[in-house]
C-alpha cells in the first residue's frame, strides 16, 4: 500500500518502526487519514533478524567487569532460559537514540562518565551520587529477572545493582512522599537520531511510581548486566528494573529522582494515555489497544523471525511479591 506518498522525514516506514515508535507517526497520520478507514497495520513483523553478525564489535560495548556483588538465591533463576547478552544488547528501545531496535552503536554517544545522579524533594537527606558513587555506596548483587516490554517480546536478564528499597533507606523520604518521579539523560545534541524531529515530544523520558512500588523488594536500580557494567544501549549507568511492570516503566539512564506529594506526568502516558497507563502492570487479559497481550516472543530463542513464543502471566509472574500492592 502506497497511502503515504511523501514522507516528512520524521516519518519511518511502519516496517521498521516498532510498535511503540508508530505511535510518532500513526498520531500524525490518522489525522491526515481520518474517515478513510484504513486498517492498522499489523505489529507482529518488526525489528530485523538477529544474527550472530558484527559480535565482535557488539562486544566491545560490554563494559567492564563487575566483581563486587553477591548472587541473590532468591533470584538465580527466572524458570525460563538466560536471553544471550549478544540478542538482548542489540535489540533495544532507547528513543532519544532512534526509532528502530538498532540503536546499539548509536548510544554509545552517551556520556557516561562523569555522572551525576540527584536525589531531590520530599526527603531528609538529598543527596547527589557520582559514577562511583553507584557502584559502592549500597551492596550488589545479582538477579536473574523475566523482562517483558508491552510490544510483547521478552527476555531473562542478570541485573547487577541493588534494590530501590537501599536508596529510599538512605534518602529517608518524609511521610510528604507519596510519589516519585526518575528523569533520564537528555541532551538532543548528542542523542538525537538521525533524522527524527523529537520536538513534539515531552523530553526527557520521565517514568513515575507510587512510594510503594519503588518499596517494592523487586524494584531495583541496575548497575550491570551479564557481569559487567551496564551498556549504554540498556541505559548505563543505572537504569530502572520494574520486572512485573512493562519495559517502559524502567527508565534508562536515570540523571534526577524527586519525591512528591503528586502523582507526576510519565513520557508514555503524555502522548498516548490510552495505550500506557501509569500504573503499566503486566496484565494478560487487559490488549494493548494494537495488539493482545496474550503471549510474547523470546528475544533471540529460536529462529530469526519466529521467536518461541510463551503465555503471558500475571504481574509476569511475580504476584507472589506484588499483587498485594494492587488489591
Ligand atoms: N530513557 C529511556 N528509557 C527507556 C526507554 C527509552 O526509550 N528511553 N525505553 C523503554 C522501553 S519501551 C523498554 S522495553 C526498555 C528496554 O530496555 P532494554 O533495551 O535494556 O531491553 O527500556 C525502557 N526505558
Ligand atoms: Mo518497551
Amino acid at each position: 500500500m502506497s497511502f503515504i506518498h511523501i514522507r516528512p522525514n520524521w516519518q519511518l516506514p511502519e516496517k521498521i518502526a516498532t510498535p511503540e515508535a508508530a505511535y510518532f507517526n500513526r498520531r500524525r497520520f490518522l489525522k491526515n487519514l481520518a474517515g478513510v478507514g484504513l486498517g492498522i497495520a499489523a505489529t507482529s513483523c518488526y525489528g530485523r533478524p538477529l544474527t550472530a553478525q558484527g559480535t565482535e564489535v557488539l562486544d566491545d560495548t560490554f563494559g567492564e567487569p563487575l566483581t563486587n556483588f553477591t548472587p541473590n538465591p532468591a533470584f538465580a533463576d527466572a524458570g525460563w532460559p538466560l536471553t544471550e547478552q549478544r540478542f538482548a544488547s542489540r535489540y533495544n528501545n532507547f528513543y532519544e537514540f532512534g526509532l528502530t531496535k538498532n540503536i546499539w552503536e548509536n548510544a554509545q554517544n552517551l556520556p557516561t562518565d562523569p555522572w551525576k545522579l540527584e536525589v531531590s524533594g520530599l526527603v531528609k537527606n538529598p543527596t547527589t551520587y557520582d559514577l562511583d558513587d553507584l557502584y559502592t555506596k549500597f551492596p550488589l548483587e545479582e538477579r536473574i529477572y523475566r523482562f517483558r516490554c508491552v510490544e510483547a517480546w521478552a527476555m531473562v536478564v542478570p541485573w547487577l545493582g541493588f534494590p530501590m528499597a537501599k536508596l529510599l533507606e538512605a534518602v529517608e523520604p518524609t511521610s510528604d512522599a507519596k510519589y516519585v518521579r526518575f528523569e533520564s539523560f537528555y541532551d538532543e545534541k548528542i542523542t538525537g537520531g538521525p533524522s527524527i524531529s523529537f520536538s513534539n515530544l515531552p523530553w526527557p523520558y520521565h517514568e513515575g511510581l507510587r512510594i510503594e512500588e519503588m518499596a517494592n523488594e523487586l524494584a531495583f536500580f541496575a548497575v550491570g548486566i551479564y557481569g559487567r557494567t551496564i551498556p549504554k544501549q540498556h541505559g548505563a549507568p543505572i537504569r530502572m528494573v520494574l520486572p512485573w511492570k512493562y519495559g517502559f516503566k524502567g527508565g534508562k539512564s536515570i540523571v534526577k529522582i524527586e519525591f512528591l506529594a503528586e502523582q507526576p506526568s510519565t513520557y508514555w502516558n503524555t502522548i498516548a494515555p490510552n495505550e500506557y497507563k501509569f500504573e503499566a502492570n503486566v496484565e494478560p487479559d487487559v490488549p494493548h489497544p494494537r495488539w493482545s497481550q496474550n503471549e510474547e516472543r523470546m528475544v533471540g530463542e529460536g529462529e530469526a523471525w519466529n521467536w518461541v513464543k510463551r503465555d503471558t502471566v500475571i504481574y509476569n509472574g511475580y504476584g507472589d511479591y506484588v499483587a498485594a500492592l494492587y488489591a
